[in-house]
């Protein structure tokens, strides 16, 4: 049977339309997917939207429409984004889905009737953007410790989830857990910050809004929008209505989040699975944030950059290609346009393209565009077969690492080979004598073999480039299990015309 693989992103708010830092999340959880699928797992990949809170139900009265409709545009642009992203996932979750909220509704009554649920009274500090609550030890200042923006004091009657009742078992179960939260920097900030102080009973319904799915047994109060949204991992799979996929899928994998909302996926979360009875999640991995000028790009900041700009400038695979590469996965990283094209030009223009032109019209020019036999190989082309073929095991650990710029970097780097390998093998030179060519041949098929397994590797990152590499090959070749084999390039195969994969970019274009 196959092994299962569930990942996740959060769940956006469609507040405004996503910007290049939702990109950012979705692109990486959809390389690690396809990476999974690649060698193997049955993978489910999941993403979706959090429509429902006060923030929506007030942005949808300014646009002068009902939040329902409000929200309806916006999931229609998030789609359209994803597919023009290549984002593969497998489902895409509303909270408004009518499933999502009987289920959330049925998750709520469980925890009320168990008593992992009471009623009580709340007063405290509520940011409305971030839809989050503060205690005054957070936020001293009166301002929301995560945007900046004023706390507004809130008080009203409201159902509490026992969080303090989970808090030694959640500790114990990040001692015994050690891979739980990652980087784990996060971790001992939870640890530290938020768990040792104490956790404090969360107030989980809201009398002060309607946009929300109400509390069936006291319908006067809506649910707080982050146990309706974190409900969504297991709502999808059915829960608690059907167990089929719940024991196909669950606990998840990864659930992939910036690294604002580790909290929320490193303690609520894991407490209220503990109260429903549920095995926790096996990861949850807190990513650093994109920045612009060193500022966080954030809808409520308002500086919005819509991301099909750049798709449409650079091609998909130079957008995903510089998500995936440029940031050290964990850490923040600045965006920019100049530091997009300079990627481009040189990992995707110079050392991947230029090699795949040059290598496919060589062949053409020497021997009719047919794959040739090799012959005997040099110390040479044992060294490039050697690190081609050490290239499965090595990404293999970075990805399960969820090193993913380093993965990349290391295909990189035998790419990089590929072309030193063919400045010092002088083809052009061999060509002109009747006697090197039995090299030549060799020489070509090795780089020919070469392209074909990192154009594989490559496929969860820049999956229509390397496409486009493997059907310029005309190779049947494919799979990932054909990468632990240097010589699985099919002789006589006739390859198709060089294109260019990547232009070069003028800089005058940022
Ligand atoms: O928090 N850099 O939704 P949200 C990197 N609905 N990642 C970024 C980013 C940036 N500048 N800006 C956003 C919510 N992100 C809740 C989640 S989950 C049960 C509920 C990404 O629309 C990153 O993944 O504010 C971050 O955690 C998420 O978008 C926040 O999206």
């Amino acid at each position: 049977m196959k092994e299962k693989y569930y990942i996740t992103t959060p769940i956006y708010y469609p507040s405004a339309n996503f910007h290049i830092g939702h990109c950012y999340t979705t692109i990486i959880a959809d390389a690690i997917a396809r990476y999974k699928r690649l060698t193997g797992c049955d993978v489910y990949y999941q993403t979706g939207t959090d429509e429902h809170g006060e923030k929506i139900e007030k942005k949808a009265r300014e646009a002068g429409l009902t939040p329902q409709e409000y929200v309806d545009k916006i999931i229609i642009d998030a789609k359209d984004l994803w597919k023009s992203l290549n984002i593969s996932y497998d489902y895409f979750i509303r909270t408004t889905d009518e499933d999502h909220a009987r289920r959330v509704g049925k998750i709520f009554k469980k925890l009320y009737d168990q008593g992992d649920i009471y009623k009580g009274t709340y007063e405290g500090l509520y940011c409305i953007p971030c839809e989050s609550f503060w205690t005054e030890s957070q936020a001293p200042d009166g301002k929301c410790p995560d945007c900046d923006r004023d706390l507004k004091l809130v008080s009203e009657e409201a159902y509490f989830f026992k969080l303090s009742k989970y808090q030694d078992r959640l500790v114990k179960y990040y001692e015994s857990h050690p891979n739980f939260i990652l980087p784990l920097s996060r971790k001992n900030e939870m640890l530290n910050n938020f768990i040792k102080p104490g956790l404090e009973d969360l107030c989980v319904s809201r009398t002060s809004f309607t946009w929300g799915i109400p509390v069936s047994f006291d319908p006067h109060h809506v649910i707080y929008v982050w146990i309706d949204a974190l409900s969504n991992y297991i709502t999808s799979l059915g829960y608690p209505e059907d167990d089929t996929l719940m024991q196909k899928y669950w606990p998840a994998d990864l659930h992939l989040v910036g690294k604002e909302i580790v909290r929320f996926h490193a303690i609520i979360w894991p407490c209220m699975l503990m109260a429903l009875g549920l095995p926790l999640p096996k990861q949850v991995f807190g990513h650093g944030w994109l920045k612009i000028d060193g500022g966080k790009i954030s809808k409520s900041l308002g500086n919005y950059q819509d991301p099909r700009e750049y798709i449409n400038a650079y091609g998909v695979d130079a957008v995903r290609y510089y998500a995936l590469r440029e940031v050290p996965f964990g850490s923040d990283g600045n965006f920019s346009e100049e530091a997009l094209i300079s990627r481009t030009n040189t990992d995707l223009a110079n050392t991947l393209g230029n090699l795949v032109t040059r290598t496919i019209s060589m062949s053409h020019k020497y021997f009719k565009g047919i794959v040739t036999n090799p012959k005997v190989n040099t110390q040479l082309d044992h060294e490039l077969i050697n690190q081609v073929l050490a290239l499965k095991t090595i990404v293999n650990e970075k990805m399960n690492n969820l090193k993913v710029n380093e993965a990349i970097e290391e295909i990189m780097e035998v790419l990089r080979f590929c072309n030193k390998y063919i400045d010092e093998t002088t083809p052009w030179l061999l060509a002109k004598d009747e006697t090197t060519q039995d090299r030549l041949a060799t020489i070509l098929y090795n780089l020919l073999e070469s392209i074909r397994i990192c154009a594989i590797f490559l496929s969860p990152f820049i999956p229509d480039t390397s496409k486009k590499i493997l059907e310029e090959l005309n190779t049947e070749k494919k799979s990932y299990e054909s990468t632990g084999n240097f010589g699985s390039l099919e002789t006589n195969l006739k390859l198709n015309e060089p294109i260019i994969l990547f232009k070069r970019i003028e800089a005058t274009k940022a």
